[in-house]
């Protein structure tokens, strides 16, 4: 029903006006008093941290992004539901999103620079345009997993989002390697590691803090595997995953892929950035007993992630009839994937699934295989890979304070016949 006293086309007879994308940009950035609408939050310090005034809500904040699961919108941080991750190669809509701060202000590839310096003989700063004419551009399936993906399955609960399965693509890379760029600079030999910063901001808006400066053993920077990335499955790279230009470390935690490069430090000590120390992207040195307090300085940084898979066809819930196939991917930090078993009886008998070379060192392995029920009824679905080493996944989480290295088996329930 139309009220015919309002006149049309009057902003000022809403309740409250549209908030505009200054107001939000705003707000997100955390920059002094936040408004919706040129108004005053009067209870904005009651407002959990993370949340978002409603009115803003209807800005998708995951844009294209295709049937991601949003943990939290600032920083931002989505999921992919196991069932969206069945390509051989993760499309861009669907690669997941990781932030520990807010997006740079300017993603432009025209005008970006890499510099590389520290412990090198000749410190260089590099256009994409250099980067492009002066190394061999290589393109790479290689897969990023999240430190803390599976976070959500621990008991007593770690803080940090809460990801289930799906902190974990794998989409086709196009760069150069860091190596390259590496050797090109010269790395001396007092070096130990490396330093990433990125231009991303701080959640506080302090610009002399960063959300995140990750780095890794100058043994590892030197792999061949290891990429600085400025294509993503044939496209730009995308403005949530690090555009024009980020660094692709396969089989390490997801954070040492530093996203929106600008600079790799050379260091003659294990890097010191955000999120070195203390308990992140760290682990006990020894095993703990589920809510144990550790220690800072009994705890190591991460190195390669562990042997891990995931099903996804049939998907969690899903009714099938007595025959379906079944299928997904498996993958292990600096080792490869030997044999991939799933049981449909909880575990008691393993059949071994067909299971692919990686297409590439650093690519998730795709893995096939059909079951037949031998009755109506429920069952799981469960996987196990096991690596090159003969390390195979657990059912339990070996717990630790954060949440991290939760490589137990993927199960996924089905109602047959
Ligand atoms: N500059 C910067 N790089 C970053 C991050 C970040 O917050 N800032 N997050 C890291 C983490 S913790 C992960 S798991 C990966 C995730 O990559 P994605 O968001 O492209 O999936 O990016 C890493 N690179
Ligand atoms: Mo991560």
């Amino acid at each position: 029903m139309t009220d015919h006293n309002q006149p049309e086309h009057d902003d000022t007879a809403n309740a409250i006006d549209t908030p505009d994308r200054e107001d939000r940009r705003r707000f997100l950035r955390g920059a002094g008093v936040a408004t919706v609408a040129g108004l005053a939050i009067p209870f904005a310090s009651n407002l959990p941290a993370g949340f978002v005034p409603a009115a803003f809500a209807d800005e998708n904040p995951l844009g294209d992004k295709d049937g991601l699961t949003l943990l939290g919108d600032r920083p931002v941080n989505a999921e992919t539901p196991a069932h969206l991750l069945d390509d051989a190669i993760t499309p861009t809509e669907r690669h997941f999103i990781r932030n520990n701060g807010l997006l740079p202000d300017n993603m432009e590839a025209d005008g970006w620079t890499l510099t590389v310096d520290g412990f090198v003989d000749n410190p260089m700063t590099l256009s994409i345009a250099d980067l492009r004419s002066n190394f061999e551009v290589i393109t790479r399936a290689l897969h990023i997993e999240c430190g803390g993906n599976g976070r959500a399955a621990f008991d007593p609960p770690a803080r940090g989002n809460q990801w289930t399965v799906g902190a974990v693509a794998c989409s086709e890379w196009t760069g150069v390697r860091l190596k390259d760029v590496l050797e090109a600079a010269g790395v001396q030999a007092a070096a130990v590691y490396t330093g990433h910063i990125g231009a991303d901001i701080h959640l506080s808006g302090d610009p002399d803090k960063q959300p995140l400066s990750r780095g890794i053993p100058i043994e590892k920077a030197l792999d061949d595997d290891v990429m600085i990335a400025f294509e993503m499955n044939g496209g730009p790279l995308h403005p949530m995953n690090g555009a024009p230009l980020r660094l692709v470390v396969p089989g390490w935690p997801g954070s040492c892929s530093q996203k929106w490069l600008t600079r790799i430090w050379v260091r003659d000590v294990v890097h010191d950035g955000e999120k070195m120390g203390g308990q992140s992207y760290r682990v006990p040195a020894y095993p703990v007993a589920p809510g144990t307090d550790v220690p800072n300085e009994d705890m190591v940084i991460m190195g390669p992630m562990p042997v891990k898979s995931i099903v996804t066809f049939p998907e969690n819930g899903a009714a099938t009839g007595l025959a379906t196939d079944v299928r997904g991917h498996a993958w292990v930090g600096d080792r490869t994937i030997e044999t991939l078993e799933i049981s449909i009886d909880f575990g008691a008998t393993w059949t071994q699934a067909e299971l692919d070379a990686p297409v590439n060192k650093g690519a998730w392995q795709n893995w096939r295989s059909s079951v037949t029920f031998p009755m109506a009824g429920y069952y799981e679905i469960w996987a196990r890979a096991t690596d090159s080493e003969g390390v195979s996944q657990p059912h339990a989480i070996a717990w630790n304070p954060r949440g991290y290295n939760n490589n137990s088996m993927h199960r996924v329930g089905v109602m047959a016949g």
